[in-house]
């Protein structure tokens, strides 16, 4: 039973828009399309990502410093910082690349037709394939790597919109709200550390392209770094998860694809354009 008392709120009919508080309230709104004309910059290599140290965009540049690191040189990028505190994301050339204004936007300019691609887990995939690394060609092993994929789209909302903006970023803290999401992220801890007792990788033997987008979220809760809740959900008691963090967090390919588009860290590049812009940085 709730330790909480909370007063009782009648929907009204219909839902109006109105201040409700909380870290995102001046971004956020209830209608999709531009705010304002800004055409997105274009660098000089084929692959442009519109992105921010999230997360989120973190998951790409991750890959693309991993494919650099093994060689590939066509993964070469350009990373522009998508500021999306300051509503860059409601530009209208970054609504072109991705109409549900989320970062990362990436566009891959290599062929006769630029291509748009958004929504982090298909520009892995087109990564992926593109290169052809880290996504098993057929069977078992791309099924098992896809699943793993589509897990973490699935789940991570209700570590990062559920459990992260309930515990930290809301105006009050309701303990309804933090205890079903604290539930929530526990279970998918556990489902990973069972899965990782079991396996190198998340996927199995090899990384893929499930790590790329898993680590950053439940690598960084691991490693405490999200909201301030490494006690709280007593994150140290994931023995397969650590293991597995601490592995990949060693790789240089991962401490460079964290730093990128990390504007409010001294540490870290507010766009990056060249291997040599982490010079002095790690
Ligand atoms: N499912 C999307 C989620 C992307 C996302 O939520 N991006 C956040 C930053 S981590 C964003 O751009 N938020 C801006 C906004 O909501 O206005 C993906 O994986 O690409």
């Amino acid at each position: 039973m709730s330790e909480q008392t909370l007063s009782e709120w009648t929907p009204p009919k219909v839902w109006r828009n109105k201040a409700s508080g909380g870290k995102f309230a001046n971004i956020n709104r209830p209608k999709s399309g531009p705010t304002h004309d800004k055409a997105l910059p274009i660098g000089k290599h084929d692959l442009q990502l519109y992105s921010l140290g999230t997360p989120n965009g973190v998951k790409v540049t991750i890959m693309l410093e991993e494919l650099l690191e093994a060689g590939v040189s066509a993964a070469e990028y350009d990373a522009w910082l998508i500021n999306i505190m300051e509503g860059n994301q409601f530009g209208s050339g970054f609504v072109d690349v991705n109409p549900n204004s989320k970062i990362p936007a990436f566009m891959d300019r290599s062929g006769d037709t630029p291509v748009r691609v958004f929504e982090s887990g298909a520009i892995l995939m087109h990564l992926a394939e593109k290169f052809d690394m880290f996504l098993p060609k057929s069977g078992t092993a791309r099924a098992e790597c896809l699943s793993w994929l589509f897990w973490q789209m699935g789940s991570a909302p209700y570590l990062g919109g559920g459990f992260g903006h309930f515990y930290a970023y809301a105006p009050m803290k309701i303990e309804y709200c933090i205890d079903r999401f604290a539930m929530e992220v526990k279970r998918q801890l556990d489902v990973l550390d069972k899965q990782l007792a079991q396996n190198e990788y998340i996927a199995g033997n090899d990384m893929t392209i499930a790590d790329f987008a898993i680590y950053p979220w439940y690598g960084g809760m691991a490693r405490g770094l999200l909201y301030e809740a490494g006690e709280f959900l007593d994150v140290k008691s994931y023995k397969h998860l650590q293991r597995w963090t601490q592995q990949l967090a060693a790789r240089p390919a991962f401490r460079r694809g964290q730093l990128v588009n990390r504007y409010w860290d001294e540490k870290g590049l507010k766009e990056r354009h060249a291997a040599s812009d982490f010079d002095g940085l790690l």
